[in-house]
């Protein structure tokens, strides 16, 4: 890690009805699961969200009155950020696993998904960003090997007791152009490594490492309103785009 805050873009993913009995109290409140990414350019294609099931994650109120939803951790920091009446406190509303919100169908921005729903990845850390991360499986090899899983054992989908139509219609959406990976960069990797699943932690390590720099240095945005220009150009106006239209929030740890 570097020296300094690492600066990440919290993605508001907006929780569609019905809501799952944990967090039902809040039905006539704006929920959202709060993604950390560092891609905000990415967003165009999402397909799903990700949650740990066996992980703690805490409900709070922020300053406007919203229900975020991310780890207890990331609370605190955001309460230190002004995101919360009184800095440095909150009131933690509910708290529940992963699991238990399982399976919910969430509204996120610029996604050509009209809903996108939340499923397992069981390699997200507790002491890294919200706890909640946003797939993007054409430009994350991490993100790819975890749908893949899903879709490729039907067993792993009983277990979280998701619903076919949860998982299978969402396939990666071709969103950078990453020269020598073509359009959708993360499959490339993903293949070029024969990587097995989400477990294969060198491996994956290894395809980051071929996509990420290059993705954001080389690669050109093939959609969107800045469809044709560099990713490393667009990137802080396509954050400023999402934070104006409070679609996304700036967050530091
Ligand atoms: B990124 P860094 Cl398209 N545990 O967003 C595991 N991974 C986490 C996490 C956690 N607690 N919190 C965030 N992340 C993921 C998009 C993306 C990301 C793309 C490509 C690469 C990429 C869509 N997922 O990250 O350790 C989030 O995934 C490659 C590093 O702080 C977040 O950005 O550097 C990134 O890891 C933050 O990782």
């Amino acid at each position: 890690e570097g020296v300094g805050p690492q600066e990440y873009t919290l993605i508001k993913m907006k929780v569609l009805g019905p809501l799952p009995p944990k967090i039902s109290v809040f039905k006539d409140k704006n929920v959202f699961l709060v993604a950390a990414t560092l891609r905000p350019e990415t967003m165009y294609g999402q397909t799903n969200c990700w949650v740990r099931p066996d992980m703690k994650y805490i409900a709070f109120e922020t300053r406007s009155g919203d229900i975020f939803i991310s780890t207890k951790r990331a609370a605190r920091n955001m309460s230190y950020q002004n995101f919360t009446k009184t800095e440095g406190q909150f009131e933690v509303l509910v708290e529940f696993i992963g699991q238990d919100i399982m399976g919910v169908a969430v509204k996120a921005p610029l996604t050509c998904y009209e809903k996108i729903y939340v499923l397992p990845m069981l390699t997200i850390k507790d002491d890294k960003g919200t706890g909640v991360v946003t797939s993007v499986p054409s430009d994350s090899p991490d993100d790819y090997a975890a749908l893949v899983d899903l879709k490729k054992k039907e067993p792993f989908r009983e277990k979280y007791k998701l619903l076919d139509e949860m998982v299978l219609p969402y396939e990666p959406v071709p969103i950078i152009d990453v020269p020598g990976f073509g359009h959708l960069s993360a499959v490339t990797a993903y293949e070029k490594l024969k990587i097995q699943s989400q477990n294969d932690k060198d491996k994956l390590a290894t395809a980051k490492e071929m996509v990420y720099l290059k993705g954001f240095y080389d690669g050109i945005m093939l959609v969107g309103e800045f469809a044709g220009k560099k990713v490393q150009s667009i990137k802080k106006s396509l954050q400023k785009l999402l934070v104006d239209q409070n679609q996304a929030v700036i967050y530091y740890e």
